[in-house]
């Protein structure tokens, strides 16, 4: 509204909304406007949902009452989310933050919606599609970020990768874990635009880490979804990613392995498509899947992850012992490259380097970091 009609006309409508809420409401109810286009109200007697539900159907339905002098047509639409006390909260904090969630989810079900906050009923599902719509709008304003972490040599502790892990911190539901908005971008295809962001910043990025040098002999590792691996359109982001001057040959795309078994043939074609463009490929999270050996023969597979679960309880349990031993001996013998992650202390460390794994990755060198504590870290680095 403020880009296409200017900031009076905006604030205009933001009058006439405000008018048009105090005209739905009844004596003792507050209305306060409480961000750029958000506005809270206070209801003093309803307490049953019935009285709510009846209160929200009255706003929702008689938004065209909204006077505004306007050349234009304008349609306007509200989401309106309710927190009712005690039962959603006893703090006005918490109220706010109850109705706000709420609110997100009338947003998720379209326009012209009203939520009231309970934990229990379709708690999951709203969330999923709340964050569906969250993501989409993330992605719009790159609101998503990326944390690097680096991947170190067993033998020299020299670094020699970057892990590219994506990150989203929403400004009211706070940090949300990839492991959850990853599976919902697959299933609603927000993954494409999504790793067409996550491409772009990398190639910003790629830039600043060449300044020292980095990517002379270091790799830059993404993480895949085997769905989006078989779009058209992924091969050729990686081709526009490449075109924009980061060198294939220090790119390594990871596929997780569970995602193998479903995918298997499609996948092995792309693989190929990205090993014709010089990119190199690792199966991640190995171990934890069907690990058929079979893929390592079939596939164009340069690097196998071990999978963190296995490096947890290196020290005290034979049986991941013997399984990291025999993944890293026949790797050896394939010619492939090895990556232990999740190594978080020194005792795990030495072990790794004594069976002679090639690369390391985990807490104990490194957290994953934003870009300018990623740099800091590389400038700074010592070998342990
Ligand atoms: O980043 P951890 O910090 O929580 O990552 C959790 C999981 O999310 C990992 O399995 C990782 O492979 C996956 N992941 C992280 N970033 C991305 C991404 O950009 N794309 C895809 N497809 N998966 C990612
Ligand atoms: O599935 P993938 O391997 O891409 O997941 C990488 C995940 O492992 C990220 O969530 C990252 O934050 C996490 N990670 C990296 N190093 C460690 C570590 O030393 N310990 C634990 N527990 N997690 C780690
Ligand atoms: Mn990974």
């Amino acid at each position: 509204m403020n880009d296409a009609l200017g900031h009076d006309r905006g604030d205009e409508l933001l009058i006439s909304i405000a008018e048009y809420l105090q005209s739905s409401l009844q004596e003792g109810d507050y209305v306060a406007r409480t961000g750029g286009d958000e506005f809270s109200i206070v209801l003093k007697t309803p307490s049953s949902k019935k009285e709510v539900a009846t209160i929200a159907t009255k706003i929702i339905s008689n938004t065209k009452n909204i006077q505004f002098n306007q050349h234009h047509k304008l349609s306007i639409t509200l989401s309106l989310g309710f927190a009712l006390y005690p039962h959603a909260g006893k703090t006005p904090n918490q109220l706010i933050r109850h109705a706000d969630l709420a609110m997100f989810q009338a947003k998720a079900k379209g326009k012209n919606q009203f939520v009231i906050f309970n934990e229990h009923i379709h708690a999951q599902k709203q969330r999923e599609n709340l964050l569906e719509v969250e993501l989409g709008r993330a992605i719009e304003t790159k609101a998503l970020s990326i944390a690097y972490q680096p991947i170190v040599c067993a033998r020299s502790q020299k670094i020699k990768g970057l892990e590219v892990l994506s990150r989203w911190t929403h400004e009211k539901l706070g940090e949300i874990p990839p492991s959850e908005y990853i599976p919902i971008a697959e299933k609603s295809q927000l993954i494409i635009p999504l790793t067409k962001l996550l491409f772009e910043q990398i190639a910003d990025d790629y830039q600043k880490f060449n300044t020292l040098s980095f990517f002379d002999d270091a790799f830059i590792t993404i993480n895949i979804s085997a769905k989006h691996l078989q779009n058209t359109s992924f091969v050729t982001g990686v081709k526009k990613l490449i075109d924009t001057g980061v060198r294939a040959e220090s790119l390594i795309l990871e596929v997780t392995e569970s995602a193998l078994v479903e995918y298997l043939e499609v996948i092995q074609a792309k693989l190929y498509d990205l090993q014709l463009l010089k990119v190199r490929t690792a199966i991640d999270d190995f171990g934890t899947g069907y690990s058929s050996l079979q893929y390592l023969k079939d596939l164009p597979v340069q690097v196998l992850k071990i999978d963190q679960t296995f490096v947890a309880e290196l020290c005290q349990n034979k049986y991941n012992e013997a399984i990291v031993k025999s993944v890293v001996s026949l790797a050896q013998t394939l010619g492939l490259k090895v990556i232990a992650e999740g190594v978080e202390t020194k005792e795990q460390f030495e072990y790794l380097k004594n069976i002679h794994c090639d690369m390391l990755q985990g807490y104990y060198f490194a957290r994953p970091m934003y870009l300018k504590d990623c740099l800091e870290f590389i400038r700074k680095y010592q070998p342990k």
